[in-house]
């Protein structure tokens, strides 16, 4: 069919219908009375911020009536709810996700170009919700999606930031963190629920009434939740994600200031309210501070406690005298820990349901394990969380106690299976009296059902490593769940051109049946539909070249091959061997610059935590590298690399649909899963990687003919550390990685400050190159070149980007929450609709 987009030139696409002229009209209506009566503007003084929030406001009046039916729907059904407990919750924009799910874009772009304004424009206009780091976060936003979508009656919980992930600005080459102030135009999507407000207390001390442990004398923070929407892909279904923020208890602490202090009370709340003030923005690391300390416990506390409150008011125990029966509660919630990080939910549910709600020990330990599962997320020893003891005497004295006798129990468990083994007896202590740390993981363990890695290489680590102990102890409780991506935002919102043509092959179910894109491998000799994929790949590369020369300055030309780097920056994700790469390149050109070369445009984005100097630096390698290749003027258009500024998630939806190369290249055994890895190969990029995370998988799916993997494996890796890996023998063995080393070290990069990188050269050579780049090298840069041998073949570079398309349907997170869901929760997905707010109340 004609699609409006090509009449329009908007980004309108045509699977889901021509927009319907009574919705037009409908939408242009509400936009016009939000505009007067909400942001209260007319037209003659309206901004283009007061249109964004017109039409934010005008797509939530679709979501109101669906979000109330399905409240309504879960407590008349009143079936098992799944709580995802995170810190992170990395959502992006709001404002077309909703659109998308629900069927209204179409509608809602022909109403706002009738109207002469621009819905890309004021799209952008829209600020990130950053609350998140990285791969973390950003599952946890993946996955709200697909439990909507799935119909669970399923709930997120975490923090509500006044300030998430830092701005990054990159300033003579180096990152500059700005505050991500992303609340100061207010936030149309959010609703705060002041009746829903739930006390937390800290510090205090436990006293003993009548053989009965009491905290009191405990200072009191309030929980004010903040719930934003979750739609399902339609289906009618809308979720909640209900995010906490730190409110001072006024009346309370005013006591504490008996006499004539007022302002100075007053000018206090602020201080406490300080426990949500910002993300901790550390991505694979644990810096062991007592603020975070508080705010994991701040999101456990206040959670547990509204999801008891559900349990003791849900239709069972409604307009009943009937006696809150607890024992069974894991029958109606399964509560899921996003890494340990509300691994203090172990404690607090057994503290509530004792000394709160009078059971008893055995009874809450019971109920406690059935209901809590555990996800971990990574392997690297400085992310692992161990909270010391006497932090926790301070802040939490009661949970200290309840951890110490969990920790009493687990134990004699262990004694009773290896009597006399006096070793794993302290290997396997939650308590760590030698270094005086309560280690979270293991909590996490001991206090749920199930524990999963993210990825099966991953799975098969933890119970080979990290937790070997608790595996011999319970084998029955370890899972492997591979993560996913939803493919509403990574394909249909972020590239809907692809989607187009994909749909005018497959029809549509592949948007909630992703494995259904392997029916394209039917296509892939097919050649206009080659052509076409062709061509919307360079399209999305056109966009992304006139954003290049806007923003930096620089001029790309858009055939050449787009080779993507994109995550957070961090030694183990070996950036800085993707750097050795490209100087190599560089060199081979300077050498031979008449040889003809596969041009290159090499892209570099993500964020270094602010304390990580040696991240911080390679960013300034980087960019300096840059600077020196895309202005020799011998390189030309040959060679360019950029360093893109401030990568987020609303960033990654332009760069992915252009990606050629995508590069997943880390030490194998240290990215646990990764999830760029899998939108980059939905939207039709080749990946370039080691056998680690779930590069494994996808290697598996798309097979070996169809993915450029190099590298040591986790067997060589361990080999090699075993047998002694010395990195200079590299160094002098590799004439092309020594010269490029050599350069680095002798300031080719930064004439003005030729010492400027020698902690990154101390670090590959004098310190022995912990992630073992140099060890590496060499089978990348033959791996590239085989690369660049295809990318000269583009008929045949495209049939494996359309394989690489029909082997990522696995990648879906629909198909990681069904198994999550089957395996772990208890419950069963459903693809019914709710009845749509027009059909009528029931
Ligand atoms: C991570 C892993 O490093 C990734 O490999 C994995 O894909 C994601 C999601 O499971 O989890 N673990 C982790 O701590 N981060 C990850 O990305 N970092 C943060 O985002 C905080």
């Amino acid at each position: 069919g004609t699609s409006v987009s090509k009449q329009k030139g908007s980004k309108q696409i045509s699977i889901r219908g021509i927009p319907m002229l009574e919705n037009v009209q409908a939408v242009k209506k509400t936009f016009n009375r939000h505009l007067h009566f909400t942001v209260v503007k007319d037209r003659d003084v309206a901004t283009e911020r007061d249109y964004y929030s017109s039409l934010a406001y005008t797509v939530r009046d679709h979501l109101i009536g669906r979000w109330i039916r399905t409240h309504q729907h879960h407590f008349e059904t009143d079936g098992k709810r799944v709580y995802y407990l995170s810190m992170e919750f990395y959502m992006g924009r709001t404002l077309s996700n909703c659109m998308i799910n629900l069927g209204i874009e179409n509608d809602v772009d022909e109403a706002l170009y009738e109207m002469g304004l621009n819905i890309e424009e004021l799209e952008e206009l829209e600020m990130d919700a950053a609350l998140g780091n990285g791969g973390l976060g950003r599952l946890a936003a993946c996955f709200l999606d697909s439990m909507a979508t799935l119909g669970l009656p399923s709930y997120g919980y975490g923090l509500r930031y006044d300030y998430g992930i830092f701005t990054q600005k990159i300033e003579d080459g180096s990152q500059m963190e700005y505050p991500d102030d992303w609340l100061r135009y207010g936030n149309p999507w959010e609703i705060s629920r002041p009746e829903f407000l739930v006390p937390v207390q800290f510090y205090g001390k436990v006293v003993e009434e009548n053989g009965k442990k009491k905290w009191t004398e405990t200072e009191i923070i309030q929980a004010m939740p903040f719930d934003t929407p979750i739609p399902g892909f339609n289906n009618n279904v809308v979720n909640t994600l209900r995010l906490w923020s730190a409110k001072a208890p006024g009346k309370f602490n005013f006591q504490l200031f008996n006499a004539g202090d007022y302002i100075r009370a007053v000018a206090e709340q602020s201080l406490t309210e300080n426990i949500t003030r910002v993300l901790y923005p550390n991505d694979n690391f644990d810096e062991g501070k007592i603020l975070r300390l508080k705010q994991e416990y701040f999101l456990v506390s206040a959670s547990l406690q509204d999801i008891l409150r559900r349990y003791k008011h849900s239709k069972a125990y409604s307009n009943t005298s009937k006696p809150v029966d607890f024992t069974r509660f894991p029958e109606k919630a399964a509560v899921q820990l996003n890494d340990t990080h509300p691994a203090l939910s172990v404690a607090e549910l057994m503290r509530l349901l004792i000394d709160e709600e009078d059971l008893t020990w055995d009874q809450a330990f019971d109920i406690t394990k059935k209901t809590i599962a555990y996800t971990n997320h990574t392997l690297l020893p400085e992310a692992l969380e161990r909270w010391p003891i006497d932090m926790f005497q301070k802040l939490l004295p009661r949970h200290l106690e309840i951890i110490t006798e969990i920790n009493l129990h687990h134990l004699d468990l262990v004694r009773q299976k290896w009597p006399g083994d006096e070793e794993r007896l302290k290997r396997m202590s939650v308590v760590e009296d030698e270094h005086k740390v309560v280690n979270m993981g293991y909590l996490s363990i001991v206090g749920s059902h199930a524990i999963n890695g993210v990825a099966k290489l991953h799975s098969d680590l933890l119970k080979a490593t990290l937790f070997k102990d608790f595996y011999e102890l319970n084998p029955e409780k370890f899972q492997n769940k591979t993560n996913g991506i939803t493919p509403r935002r990574w394909m249909l919102l972020c590239n809907p051109d692809l989607s187009d043509v994909i749909a005018s092959k497959i029809g549509e179910s592949w948007i909630t049946n992703l494995s259904q894109l392997s029916q394209l491998r039917n296509y892939v000799n097919d050649e206009q539909f080659v052509r076409d994929v062709q061509r919307v790949k360079l399209e999305n590369k056109q966009r992304l070249v006139d954003m290049f020369k806007t923003e930096y300055g620089v001029n790309v030309n858009p055939t050449s091959m787009f080779d993507v780097q994109i995550k957070r920056i961090h030694e183990y994700k070996r950036q800085l061997l993707n750097c050795l790469h490209v100087i190599t390149l560089y060199n081979r050109i300077k050498d031979n610059p008449s040889k003809e070369t596969v041009p290159r445009t090499v892209i570099f984005g993500g964020k270094a935590a602010p304390g990580y100097l040696t991240a911080k630096l390679i960013i300034k390698l980087i960019c300096n590298v840059g600077r020196t290749i895309n202005n020799d003027p011998a390189i030309g258009d040959r060679l360019k690399v950029i360093f893109l500024e401030n990568y987020r998630v609303s960033l990654a939806e332009k760069i992915i649909p252009a990606i050629d190369l995508s590069e997943q290249i880390s030490l194998a055994g240290l990215e646990a899963s990764g999830t760029g890895n899998m939108k980059m190969m939905l939207n039709g990029a080749l990946t370039i990687g080691t056998l680690d995370g779930a590069n494994v998988e996808m290697d598996e799916e798309v097979g070996r003919d169809n993915i450029f993997i190099f590298g040591m494996t986790v067997e060589d890796v361990d080999a090699l550390r075993k047998k002694g890996y010395k990195s200079k023998e590299f160094y002098e063995r590799e004439p092309e990685l020594k010269r490029a080393l050599d350069q680095i070290r002798d300031g080719l990069f930064s004439p003005e400050d030729p010492n400027l990188f020698a902690d990154i050269i101390k670090h590959l050579l004098e310190w022995n190159d912990h992630y073992m780049l140099l060890a590496d090298y060499a089978e990348y840069v033959k791996a590239q070149e085989r690369v660049d041998q295809l990318y000269k073949n583009p008929t045949e570079w495209t049939k494996k980007c359309i394989l690489n398309i029909a082997a990522s349907g696995k990648f879906s997170s629909d198909r990681t929450i069904a198994e999550y869901a089957k395996e772990i929760w208890g419950v069963t997905p459903s693809d019914k609709k709710l009845p749509s707010p027009e059909e009528g109340r029931p």
